[in-house]
């Protein structure tokens, strides 16, 4: 006889993110009639290493960037090796899907429609126990809620403006709840809208909803953004901190950083470090992504030397979630933090497999969204779950980021006594800088 959580069927098809371009989303029916469903995100400053993204390439739909041939790997080659196999074997089921596609970077069959399956495995599974999908992945007595790291000002390559470093994000450590710590996020939001305003400045939003003005510099951005921290009736480097991500592998080529958007001026890995240790003595800076190129592993590795004791610096696009990368760069002292992301990899156990690595050695961990997502809210049980420590997923404005940060709400509501906010904890390793 059948088991209740055998696949019986799987469905999918191309859908929209944020960004308007297609991406994939996969649905796995069990034979108790459980319906799983997971879409993918889609990223713009992507790491070289990361697996795969399958596209079409036929300028004729889409520009180029439909999904049909991904959509068809699942129909046509996953559906018929996974119909049957137990959606309580995740495991399996993704070693199964490696082993489908055969390549390190899952090129034949895409990362995109790979992932699609595992995670509407997953969510398919947790239905059938009846079970949150945070709990089912984490099994655990009691949880933490992450601390999340808000892009509330975008620049870089998700947004038209004239500011270089992609990302900055404020860090409201002191909770006491992640209930109040959105809160609190959220007035600063909108005081720094109003200050912007008042500037004269731009208020529409980038690719993260966050602001996007033309500024004077990268540093005026901190400043705004501390303005409003203050307007909000809290104090930068007590309540809340700062974080950014540079995104440094998009503006380097010949062992050189060019801020092209802002003034041009160029910079060696050693002038960047000294920019940052600027920033940081001068702003209650707690945590650097990509602060340097994935191509600049001499430079990662005296920026570590040089800030990895008073900050968290995390690697994006040098680790792109990939253990074998991420083995080689704790081996060599590159950065203290990692930054996670499910498509990067490309399936469930692989990016859990990595978590659990960085937590082994001392590295704490960033469970992060795409810069082109969708409504599906995965990543958010995944950092309870894991106890990530903290969840990077955009501004307080666009739906496909609130939505993550509403479903951390409704955790916490659900958790109850069991629940606690990661707060300042998750970054008790760098606090005593500030
Ligand atoms: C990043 C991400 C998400 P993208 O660089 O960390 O913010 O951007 O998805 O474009 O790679
Ligand atoms: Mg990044």
């Amino acid at each position: 006889m059948m088991r209740e959580t055998a696949i019986t069927e799987i469905k999918t098809r191309e859908i929209l993110d944020s960004r308007g371009n297609p991406t994939i989303s996969t649905q796995v029916l069990l034979h108790s009639g459980v319906i799983g469903k997971a879409s993918i995100p889609s990223g713009a400053s992507t790491g070289k290493n990361e697996a795969l993204e399958l596209r079409d390439g036929n300028p004729s739909r889409y520009l180029g960037k439909g999904v049909l041939k991904a959509v068809s790997n699942v129909r046509e080659i996953i559906a018929p090796e996974i119909i049957g196999l137990d959606a309580l074997s995740q495991d399996e089921l993704d070693k199964k899907l490696i082993k489908l596609d055969g390549t390190p970077s899952k090129k034949n069959l895409g990362a995109n429609a790979i992932l699609s399956v595992s995670l509407a495995v997953a969510h398919a599974a947790s239905q059938a126990l009846n079970l949150p999908l945070y709990d089912y992945l984490g099994k655990k007595e009691s949880y933490r809620l992450p601390v999340p790291l808000i892009n509330i000002l975008n620049g870089g390559s998700h947004a038209d403006n004239n500011v270089d470093i992609q990302e900055f994000m404020i860090v409201p450590t002191q909770g006491p709840t992640f209930t109040e710590a959105i809160r609190k996020a959220a007035e600063i939001f909108h005081h720094l809208k109003k200050i912007l305003r008042k500037k004269g400045y731009s208020t529409a939003v980038g690719d993260e909803g966050g602001f996007a003005p033309n500024l004077k510099s990268n540093e005026e951005a901190l400043e705004l953004i501390c303005e409003s921290i203050q307007e909000s009736g809290y104090t930068p480097g007590k309540d809340i901190y700062l974080a950014l991500d540079t995104a440094a592998s998009e503006f380097y080529s010949d062992r050189t950083y060019i801020f092209k958007k802002s003034d041009g001026s160029k910079k060696s890995s050693d002038e960047m470090i000294e920019f940052y240790q600027t920033l940081v003595k001068n702003h209650p800076i707690l945590s650097i992504e990509d602060g340097l190129s994935e191509d600049d592993w001499e430079g990662w590795k005296a920026m570590t030397v040089a800030l990895g004791k008073d900050i968290q610096l995390v690697g994006d696009d040098i680790f792109v979630t990939n253990l074998e990368i991420f083995k080689n760069g704790v081996d060599q002292g590159i950065g203290n933090s990692i930054l996670i992301k499910l498509n990067q990899i490309g399936t469930l156990t692989e990016t859990i497999e990595a978590v659990s690595y960085a937590h082994e050695k001392g590295y704490s961990t960033v469970i992060s969204h795409r810069s082109g997502e969708t409504e599906d809210t995965f990543i958010a049980d995944l950092s309870v779950a894991l106890d990530s420590g903290q969840i990077k997923t955009g501004s307080l404005s666009r739906s496909e980021r609130v939505a993550k940060y509403n479903r951390l709400l409704e955790i916490e509501d659900d958790l109850r006594d069991k629940g606690s906010y990661a707060g300042i904890q998750a970054f008790s390793k760098y606090i005593s800088r500030v």
